[in-house]
């Protein structure tokens, strides 16, 4: 039975993630069962297409400009090189490729029009192409789906009340009003969040409580574990436990239980046991590659070697929506509109 519900309580979720730990574990693995196969899970790769020198405070951010932080921003790749490291990827197992750029939101012009380019490049390798280029207006949403966007990650991050302490350069109705935009389009919708940044557990039950209201729920969830980056504001945050991963990953299963779980940024500082735990809780994505965006994630070969150790098998690409169609740029019924879109800038002071 499809019990899919959006109307969770932030209490009843604060209840679920605070159960005894192995009641927690029996109930999430016996919904993932009877939604997933327990032993497939999705390896994406992550592709930072354009790295930092952000406008944005986000303060767990190492790509925010104002931080001073140790990374070596690009400017925009080429699809050529985007191209490269997509077929880099699917040789070594990966279904789908995420592209990060540091934007506040996507500008129309040249270099969105250069993703668009990128976007039917790797739709045509067969792979789930996704994207996360900040805030999109309607046009701009219905134009990567029109080159043959699977997916476009959007994170919510924490609970509303938590987030304006994270971020005062854009609000948390923003991010809502993006993901809409995105469901106006056959795009489906990944958005999760961070925890570890010095939330509560209400805010991290606020943040699944948002999620869960919307109505499809994500197709993708993504729970990433702060990486504390020296320089950014959150550069002393001691990092989770990982029972609090296993929490947060077993709960997001028992919220959304046909979504799929990502478990994202933070595994290098997991054991395989744990990693196990959450793969048992219901987590059925991980990232691969030896990079995130600009931080250390385990490599590839040691994570085949957990898969085969755990009996795990990559998920094929378009297992659980079909392949959309690309339009070639030529044919393409949809122009830009020069926009410019008047995005919130709520708490900011400079
Ligand atoms: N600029 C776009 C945006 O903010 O939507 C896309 C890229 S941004 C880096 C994507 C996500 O990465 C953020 O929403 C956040 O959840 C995650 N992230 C960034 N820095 C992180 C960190 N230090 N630890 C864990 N997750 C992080
Ligand atoms: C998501 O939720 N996590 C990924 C992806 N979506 C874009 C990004 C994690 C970034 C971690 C910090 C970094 O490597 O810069
Ligand atoms: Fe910019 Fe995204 Fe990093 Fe925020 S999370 S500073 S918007 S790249």
């Amino acid at each position: 039975m499809n019990n899919k519900r959006h109307d969770w309580k932030t209490e009843e979720i604060m209840a679920i993630y605070k159960m005894p730990l192995m009641d927690l574990l029996y109930k999430a693995a016996s919904v993932h069962r009877e939604f997933h196969d327990p032993n497939i899970v999705q390896v994406a790769t992550l592709v930072s297409i354009k790295t930092g020198g952000c406008p944005e405070d986000c303060s767990y951010c190492p790509q925010a400009a104002r931080y001073n932080t140790d990374i070596t921003g690009n400017d925009l790749l080429s699809v050529q090189e985007v191209k490269k490291l997509a077929l880099k990827a699917k040789s070594s197992g990966s279904s789908r490729v995420c592209m990060g750029a540091a934007w506040r939101n996507v500008k129309d012009g040249e270099d969105f029009e250069q993703v668009l380019e990128m976007v039917r490049t790797i739709n045509k390798l067969e792979m789930e192409v996704c994207c996360t280029l900040g805030m999109i207006t309607e046009n701009q949403a219905k134009r990567l789906a029109e080159a043959g966007l699977y997916a476009y990650n959007h994170n919510l991050d924490s609970s509303e009340e938590y987030y304006k302490k994270v971020i005062s350069t854009r609000g948390y109705q923003d991010r809502l009003d993006t993901i809409k935009n995105v469901r106006k389009t056959n795009v489906t919708v990944c958005s999760g969040g961070i925890i570890g940044m010095g939330e509560k557990v209400a805010d991290r039950a606020g943040m699944l409580q948002a999620l869960s209201s919307l109505n499809p729920h994500p197709e993708s969830v993504p729970i990433n574990a702060l990486v504390p980056v020296k320089g950014t504001p959150l550069e002393a945050e001691k990092g989770v436990e990982v029972w609090e991963m296993i929490r947060m990953v077993a709960t997001t299963r028992i919220v959304m239980p046909t979504t799929q779980v990502r478990l994202s940024a933070g595994r290098t500082t997991m054991s395989r046991e744990g990693q196990a735990m959450c793969f048992f809780a219901g987590a059925n994505s991980i990232f691969t590659g030896d990079k995130l965006l600009t931080t250390p994630n385990p490599d590839v070969n040691e994570d085949m070697k957990m898969f085969d150790e755990l009996g795990l098998s990559p998920q094929k690409p378009f297992t659980k929506n079909k392949q959309p169609a690309t339009v070639e740029a030529e044919n393409s019924l949809l122009k830009s509109l020069d926009e410019k879109p008047k995005w919130s800038r709520p708490l900011h002071k400079i």
